[in-house]
């Protein structure tokens, strides 16, 4: 396909990461706009992109201008094809293996995926000569704070990442203002706060709760096991951060934000929310010294949904507390931090869950 021909004046887009929750919401977002958007996909033994399944549905309304590119940001020369290929106006880099107790086992290749890969990037924009006309996205991220030194974190609070993956996004983070000092590109990074979905990965907690608490409902599962307790974390939509991301690559300078709700909650206190919306009440259980409450009989936790607490799911080194400080995304971009609440988004997170768990074909609502 010769991908310029095909753009008839619109504006270009190239998503990497764009099978993951905030690809498939930030193409369905540029695609409203009337964008030509491309995505990079990894090559798979199976069928790796679920979250895009509607969009790539010939009846979805703007099909035609969607494309999938093999490629792999550990593959320089893959990236410099796909952008001598489709030229973008915008690229958002989203692509990194982005689960922080992953990261602990998997440290060189979080750092090559999730750090080294913003090099890859931006070098290859050069490398094509985009460097001009091609507008850059970082996904930077709230775990560069880590270890916590201020609260509320807002872009000037300082960074202390606490895992592999936080080290590797602080290399990213600076790759891009140096390539922004150094060559003067129009390079931005979003640091954004936790931010959740129907479509989160199933592995991060709140979807592992949401999931947990359809499946404990119908009688599929019989514990959740869960990890820190404690943690407190600024949860949004994915919607609402995409449609952020945006906003920073239409300003007239290239600038860092921080986008989060600022407010914080802790993971308790989420899955509290979460089995609520499904009208049972949770009865914790861990190993005595681990939480207040030991193990106890099943009689004791009639109609109860049974959560435990389990050290396997405690990390090296934690982030205790993040919470962020949205002033300038708020005064500067006119963005709302507070347009979906936490209760919508358990309540959302929580019913699709439900649903799927009874449809199989339900996921495509969502
Ligand atoms: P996901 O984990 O859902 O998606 C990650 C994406 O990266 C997937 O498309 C994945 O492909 C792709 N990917 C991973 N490794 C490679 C690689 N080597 N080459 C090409 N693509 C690769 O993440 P989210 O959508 O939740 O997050 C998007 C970005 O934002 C990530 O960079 C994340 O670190 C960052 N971020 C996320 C936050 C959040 O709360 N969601 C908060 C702050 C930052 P595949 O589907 O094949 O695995
Ligand atoms: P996080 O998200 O590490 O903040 O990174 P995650 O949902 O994995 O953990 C949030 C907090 O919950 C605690 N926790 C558990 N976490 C998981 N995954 N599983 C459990 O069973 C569990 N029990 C308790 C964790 O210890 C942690 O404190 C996410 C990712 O999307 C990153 O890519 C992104 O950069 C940051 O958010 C901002």
């Amino acid at each position: 396909m010769d991908a310029q021909s095909s753009t008839q004046g619109r504006r270009v887009a190239l998503i990497t990461g764009v099978t993951g929750q905030d690809g498939s919401y930030l193409s369905e977002l540029l695609l409203a706009k009337g964008y030509v958007v491309h995505g990079l996909k990894r090559r798979s033994s199976s069928y790796n992109h679920p979250r895009l399944e509607h969009i790539l549905d010939p009846e979805y309304p703007d099909s035609e201008r969607f494309h999938l590119h093999y490629a792999d940001l550990t593959d320089f020369s893959s990236l410099c094809k796909v952008l001598r290929l489709t030229k973008p106006d915008e690229v958002y880099n989203l692509g990194a293996q982005s689960h922080v107790q992953v990261s602990f086992e998997l440290p060189q290749y979080t750092a090559e995926a999730s750090g080294v890969a913003v090099m890859h990037m931006l070098e290859a924009i050069r490398t094509t000569g985009l460097e001009r006309s091609a507008r850059f996205y970082q996904a930077s991220t709230s775990e560069l704070y880590g270890k916590v030194h201020e609260v509320p974190q807002s872009e000037e609070t300082p960074f202390h990442p606490r895992s592999p993956y936080g080290v590797a996004k602080l290399y990213g983070f600076w790759a891009v203002k140096n390539y922004r000092e150094a060559y003067d590109m129009f390079a931005c990074n979003g640091i954004l706060f936790n931010h959740e979905s129907p479509r989160r990965g199933e592995i991060f907690v709140t979807r592992k709760i949401t999931m947990a608490v359809a499946k404990i409902k119908l009688g599929r599962q019989e514990c959740l096991m869960l990890g820190n307790l404690d943690a407190q974390r600024d949860w949004g939509h994915a919607r609402d951060y995409v449609y952020c991301m945006w906003l920073m690559l239409q300003q007239e300078e290239p600038e860092d934000f921080v986008i989060g709700t600022g407010i914080t909650t802790t993971v308790r206190k989420f899955a509290e929310l979460a089995f609520a919306r499904a009208g049972m009440p949770i009865h914790w259980e861990g190993p005595p010294g681990v939480t207040e409450v030991g193990v106890v009989s099943e009689g004791e936790r009639k109609g109860q949904a049974v959560v435990r607490i389990s050290p396997k799911y405690f990390r090296p080194s934690e982030v205790d507390l993040l919470l962020g400080d949205p002033t300038k995304a708020r005064t500067k971009l006119g963005w709302n931090p507070q347009k979906t609440s936490l209760q919508q988004l358990v309540n959302e997170m929580v019913d699709a869950d439900v649903d799927m768990a009874t449809n199989p074909r339900a996921y495509l609502k969502y």
